[in-house]
């Protein structure tokens, strides 16, 4: 064997030994090369609450009331004008009229997100007047359909299901909510996700009406108890259920037969999960050219990522973190990248020792923009970083296939200048006589026609992104 050969042969033989790295990815995302510059107009002022600025979270378009809807992780829903002018509480999962008892403690506790059926202003289909909220609740006294492997009951998070009479109320009219699912959590972090009907799942089609569940690995810090790895647990998961439906072990929601482990024969693998091996999936979305479903995962130490997500797909946590193998807290190993060819691994994924992402950061979704009004976004991929407030783009039709190189920055059009969210909500702080914030917390909305919202919790304004003025 010639000498060269050997040596090759060699070196796929061994093991690489593991090279910890904090920075895997040493260039940095270009501060000005391929950014975008988008104008954008401040939409809608949703109120403060006890003095503080809202902590929105989530906001959702219901095209059949015609109207948005935006939360406080304290409890409110607001219901939006598609002209932003009017902003109306529409419900509060926290009135003690509903029993809930919302757990918003910290930063990550609270009303996550919510859902509203496709049929939700369809009079005699089963979708009429339903619409979900995911929550953390102070109420540990029930039961829990499901408990961690470990840790001690910090809150539970509950899904909810709430059936409005007049779903074009100004004011949800309706009775308490119905229970559908209750966790017991282990760790006051990493709590629930996003819930979303898949809008481009048409009336008659087998995804149609199911209930995508976004759920985190139950916290603390890399998975103590290896949870998100494990199917026989909920952490660490994306869910899909049929609210409807009465197969699952409570009775109170259905398991669909196209779910990757629900008609595998083995008991030890939960029906519910669609996806798994993930961290703290706080956000996905769809494609409406292809049905591409994109989801952020917030990773620990080291790498964010962005996931393109198929059904019974493990996304890897807590074997790897991004690409590469999760060492640790401290690092991941930059050797072996990428190297097991039963993990999906990111689409795309960046570093949070970025210059541009000090001091912390977290992944978030995002939304593929297919209209043409603002040009300059056609066929993007967008998501963003929720303290910096950095928003973000890759292709949406050549995906890339991981690493950091292929992110570019989308910057907010300020009278000319390119600003960040986080510069914008500083500014505005001021005007209000205010701190200002040190963190953005965004978060996307999408809206009729694919209009992108961003959402805050430092200044209480949701920001519609435009075309530019002519
Ligand atoms: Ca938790
Ligand atoms: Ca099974
Ligand atoms: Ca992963």
């Amino acid at each position: 064997m010639p000498f060269l050969l050997l040596v090759i042969a060699l070196l796929l033989a061994a093991p690489l030994a593991a090279q910890s790295t904090t920075d895997p990815f040493p260039t940095p995302i270009p501060a000005t090369e391929g950014a975008i510059t988008v104008s954008f107009r401040e939409f809608a002022v949703v109120p403060d609450m006890d003095g503080l600025a809202p902590r929105m979270m989530a906001m959702v378009n219901e095209p059949g009331t015609r109207r948005l809807f935006v939360n406080d992780m304290r409890g409110p829903i607001y219901g939006i004008s598609y002209d932003g002018k009017s902003v109306r509480q529409y419900v509060d999962v926290n009135a003690p009229t509903w029993g809930v008892v919302v757990q918003s403690g910290g930063r990550e506790r609270g009303v996550q997100s919510f859902a509203f059926h496709p049929q939700f202003n369809q009079a005699g289909t089963r979708g009429f007047g339903k619409f979900y909220t995911f929550t953390d609740t102070a109420n540990t006294k029930p039961a829990p359909d499901f408990k961690p492997l470990g840790g001690t009951r910090t809150q539970d998070t509950v899904l909810l299901e709430w059936t409005a009479k007049n779903p074009a109320a100004d004011t949800y009219d309706g009775g308490p909510p119905r229970e559908l699912l209750r966790m017991e959590q282990p760790f006051a972090n990493h709590n629930g996700g996003l819930l979303a009907f898949n809008p481009t799942a048409a009336a008659g089609s087998p995804d149609f009406g199911l209930l995508y569940v976004s759920f985190a690995d139950g916290g603390s810090g890399g998975d103590p108890f290896n949870q998100a790895q494990n199917l026989n647990s909920i952490f660490g998961k994306l869910l899909r259920i049929d609210p409807s439906g009465t197969n699952s072990a409570n009775g109170k929601y259905g398991i669909p037969a196209g779910n990757p482990f629900a008609s595998d024969k083995d008991p030890n693998t939960l029906g519910e999960i669609y996806a798994y091996g993930l961290r703290n999936p706080q956000r996905f979305t769809w494609d409406s050219k292809n049905g591409n479903m994109f989801l952020a995962d917030i990773g620990q130490n080291i790498v964010e990522e962005v996931d393109l997500i198929t059904s019974g797909g493990n996304y890897g946590w807590n074997v790897w973190e991004g690409s590469f193998k999760y060492l640790g807290r401290d690092g991941v190993d930059r050797a072996n990248s990428r190297g097991d060819s039963k993990v999906t691994f990111p689409i795309v994924e960046y570093g949070q020792l970025d210059p541009l992402l000090q001091p912390q950061s977290s992944v978030t979704m995002g939304a593929v923009y297919r209209q043409a009004a603002i040009k300059q976004l056609s066929d993007l991929l967008i998501f963003g970083d929720i303290p910096s407030g950095e928003i973000f783009h890759v292709s949406a039709d050549n995906l890339p296939k991981g690493g950091q190189e292929p992110i570019h920055r989308v910057l907010l059009n300020d009278g000319g200048t390119p600003k960040t969210l986080l510069e914008l909500i500083k500014a505005s702080n001021a005007k209000q006589g205010k701190q200002p914030a040190t963190r953005a917390d965004l978060r996307f909305g999408v809206g009729q026609d694919g209009q992108i919202f961003l959402l805050n919790k430092g200044d209480g304004i949701v920001r519609v992104l435009v075309p530019d003025a002519r």
